[in-house]
């Protein structure tokens, strides 16, 4: 019977032990559980901050790109603005020049038919029928298909002036032939000489004016017109004829000088390589002194074709402008009164 209840007794001690430790793993394995979750929570925690915090900083950095959008639109809207305003007065501009080049053509075409249909035979014809302003225009001097063009000066005294002369710089040279001065040379925009046919034809029909200026270098501008001017054609070896009154700021260096031996009216015309003056023993033209075409007498107090900014051309027209290095421009017009 002992022996049963102690067999009894072990058996309960067995079972209480057993239940104890099962009891005791049960509650080690409740704690590591609410550990585990504790942790998890603490994540899942974090995690939602960090998310939060990110979508913030999202939502702050589209902000600044959308602003900074704005303002680069922006400014390129005001650039496309100026590029518009730019292009349309380029435009403008551009139109307005076309629409002058335009007028200008049409007005030169008129004036070129105009010209040719009349053919006429000064710059005083121009300014009474074409146009006023000074230019290079065609003439019909010789009344026939034949035209000249020529300077006319529109402005001066009236305008309508025919410039036999003209000379701005040295880059024409003056010092030519018989033939040189009989046909004419030089360029219309610069320095010529018209040609003494053609002065002959433009002076042989009504009386006509000469006007002479000298443009200083200050830019002062002296002038002489003489009442009556006339060249002879080349058989008269291109005679000159000058009559008063003669009016200006020049002075009278012309028609009657100091001395008569310098007087040019009734002169004939001479080139280095024809001699017609007055000198009995030398050549005006050719002197070195000189050195162009002029109706010289023995020799001149006035002389417009010499060799430009030279120490060889001499009185240009004494005593006014007596040193030509002063010299601007020089004109020589004509205009039938
Ligand atoms: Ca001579």
């Amino acid at each position: 019977m002992a022996g049963v209840w102690a067999a009894i007794f072990v058996y309960v001690l067995f079972v209480c032990t057993a239940s104890q430790k099962i009891y005791s793993d049960e509650k080690h394995d409740c704690d590591r559980n609410d550990q585990t979750n504790k942790i998890l929570n603490e994540k899942i925690e974090y995690l939602k901050q960090e998310n939060t915090r990110q979508i913030e900083s999202l939502k702050r950095e589209n902000a600044r790109q959308i602003e900074s959008l704005k303002r680069e639109n922006a400014r390129i809207n005001v650039i496309q603005t100026n590029i518009k305003e730019e292009f349309y007065e380029m435009f403008n501009i551009m139109m307005k020049n076309v629409t002058n080049i335009h007028e200008d053509l049409k007005s030169s075409i008129l004036q070129t038919i105009k010209s040719e249909l009349h053919k006429y035979k000064d710059c005083k014809d121009i300014y009474n029928n074409i146009n006023t302003e000074s230019g290079v225009y065609e003439i019909y001097p010789f009344g026939n298909n034949s035209k000249v063009s020529v300077f006319c000066d529109m402005m001066t005294e009236g305008g309508g002036w025919t410039a036999i002369q003209k000379r701005v710089s040295g880059s024409v040279s003056f010092d030519r032939t018989w033939t040189d001065y009989k046909t004419g040379f030089g360029n219309l925009n610069g320095s010529y000489w018209i040609g003494n046919d053609v002065i002959h034809q433009l002076t042989k029909r009504s009386n006509t004016s000469l006007y002479v200026s000298i443009t200083l270098t200050n830019g002062t501008r002296l002038y002489e017109l003489y009442n009556q001017f006339s060249v002879a054609d080349e058989t008269n070896n291109y005679r000159l004829f000058l009559g008063g009154p003669a009016t200006g700021t020049l002075g009278d260096s012309l028609l009657h000088t100091r001395d008569s031996d310098y007087d040019l009216s009734g002169m004939s015309f001479s080139t280095p390589d024809r001699d017609n003056d007055g000198c009995s023993w030398c050549n005006c033209a050719a002197y070195s002194a000189y050195r162009g075409g002029w109706w010289f007498n023995w020799c001149h107090q006035a002389f417009l074709n010499g060799q430009w900014s030279s120490e060889s051309w001499k009185r240009p027209w004494y005593p006014t402008v007596t040193d030509n290095k002063q010299i601007k421009e020089t004109l020589m017009m004509i205009k039938h009164n």
